[in-house]
């Protein structure tokens, strides 16, 4: 590393300023003090325990002041405006449709990997993602192709938002070689070097490292390797019950203190498999860790597209600008069980009745239509393309090759030699004992 290099990559620890656009008179005020009351839990019938903070010690560093906010006013202003004319509301006729094809296009390829499980053409747990499309579709649309995106093993659609083809996930699910890993990743390790999906990953609060990894290569190719135009950000979409786990809070701390540009996104849809948020938290309301590390932290409603994509513009317009992470969680909900093995007898029916009531593709179709954005016949001409994409994707998926037995160890190791690859110099894969006495291949 060149000195001049070194210089601009130690001014990386740099402590970050005030985040201007989110620092107000009030919040600094708030911050010696207390945070203000966030909003209750949107479905639940949860009260929030009040988080109270002391003020800084005097003897101690003092941090820039940090925010806590369910929305900067801005935000709210315009959330709260009423959508009777059309110079008021939030998006165009033509960003409407797309926002409505791509939730459309998650809630459907989602109804038939469901079909497509049920009748073997998958293997191994398929999560699916039914309910909280307006998370996925809210930031992702509001994207580049440069821009990153990590997954969890609920990936399907974050992979379709950001643009891999319907095609490859399918194929992809169906274990064969046209899939976007060619058969190797299947349902929880989507994957797109071309679209920048770098996972998909199963062990939960794993991608998190990794985005903030990649959010730390933009701004490296940025500061160090003085490449201007690299405003590049990551966005890492996780759950609830992934931020008990200790990498989140590491990635906060190192996301914070470089100033590194990514959005950690907390799809909260209030269970981890079988266990409630509310159960296992200590303080259930995710959004006032982001404070704690010096980001701003929102909790929005995740089942509104529109409020989700206004947040998102926000938090993805300060990582651009290189003002550093933001924390959103996102509150949601899975219309379905954990993964298609999940009989999902443990949630109540009347909480399920509740969230069920609050579509977020219906909502916005309403939405839509009420503001005379479309109209029904519109909104019907998409849902029957979709229709055929979906279907043409499993027609692909099941005429495409299954991958030859000799795939089996790629990508799996850096050198194969000394395992896959026996004294004879032959992939041990292709020796029919291979893997005689652990599982069918
Ligand atoms: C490190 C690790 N521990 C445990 C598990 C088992 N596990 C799979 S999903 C899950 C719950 C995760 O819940 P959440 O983060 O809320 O995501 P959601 O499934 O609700 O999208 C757990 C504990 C795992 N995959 N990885
Ligand atoms: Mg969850």
């Amino acid at each position: 590393m060149s000195s001049s290099a070194a210089a601009t990559f130690s001014s990386l620890n740099a402590i970050p300023p005030p985040p201007s656009s989110f620092s107000s008179p009030a919040n600094d005020k708030l911050f010696s003090s207390s945070f203000p009351a966030a909003s209750p839990f949107l479905g639940s019938s949860h009260k929030p325990r009040s988080c109270v903070l002391s003020a800084p010690s005097p003897g101690r560093r003092s941090h820039a002041p940090v925010v806590a906010a369910t929305a900067p006013n801005a935000i709210k202003e315009k959330l709260a405006q009423s959508p009777a004319s059309s110079s008021n509301l939030l998006i165009t006729k033509e960003e409407g449709l797309v926002l409505y094809e791509d939730m459309v296009l998650g809630r459907s390829f989602e109804d038939m990997c469901a079909q497509m499980y049920y009748r073997g053409k998958m293997f191994g747990f398929v999560h699916l993602y039914n309910g909280q499309e307006a998370v996925s579709t809210g930031f992702i649309k509001l994207l580049k192709q440069e821009d990153t995106v990590v997954s969890t093993y609920r990936d399907h659609v974050h992979a379709l938002s950001k643009g891999v083809p319907a095609r490859e996930v399918m194929s992809e699910l169906f274990g064969k070689t046209t899939g976007c890993c060619r058969g190797q990743g299947g349902s929880m390790h989507m994957f797109s070097k071309e679209h920048n999906l770098i996972g998909g990953f199963a062990f939960i609060g794993e991608g998190i490292p990794v985005a903030t990894g990649a959010a730390f290569t933009s701004k490296y190719k940025r500061e160090v390797l003085k490449q201007a135009d690299c405003d590049h950000v990551t966005v890492a979409f996780f759950g609830d019950g992934t931020c008990n786990n200790g990498q989140f809070f590491e990635c906060l701390n190192m996301a914070a203190l470089w100033k590194l540009p990514i959005i950690f996104v907390v799809e909260n849809n209030l269970w981890a498999i079988g266990m409630s948020h509310l159960r296992a938290t200590s303080d259930p309301e995710i959004w006032k860790k982001g404070p704690a590390f010096g980001m701003p932290g929102f909790h929005i409603d995740g089942m509104d597209v529109l409020k989700v994509r206004e947040v998102a513009k926000e938090a993805i317009g300060r990582a651009r600008r290189g003002e550093g992470p933001t924390l959103v969680e996102c509150e949601t909900y899975r219309f379905r069980g954990h993964s298609l093995a999940d009989p999902d007898e443990l949630r109540d029916p009347a909480e399920k009745a509740r969230y069920a009531a609050r579509d977020p593709v219906t909502a916005l179709k309403k939405y839509m239509i009420e503001n005379k954005l479309a109209t029904e016949a519109e909104l019907k001409v998409i849902d029957k393309r979709i229709d055929e994409v979906v279907e043409d994707s499993v027609e692909f998926a099941d005429e495409s090759p299954v991958p030859a037995r000799s795939q089996l160890l790629e990508n799996v190791f850096a050198d194969p030699k000394g395992f896959g690859i026996g004294p004879d110099g032959k992939y041990r894969c292709e020796d029919p004992k291979f893997t005689e006495g652990t599982a069918q291949v």
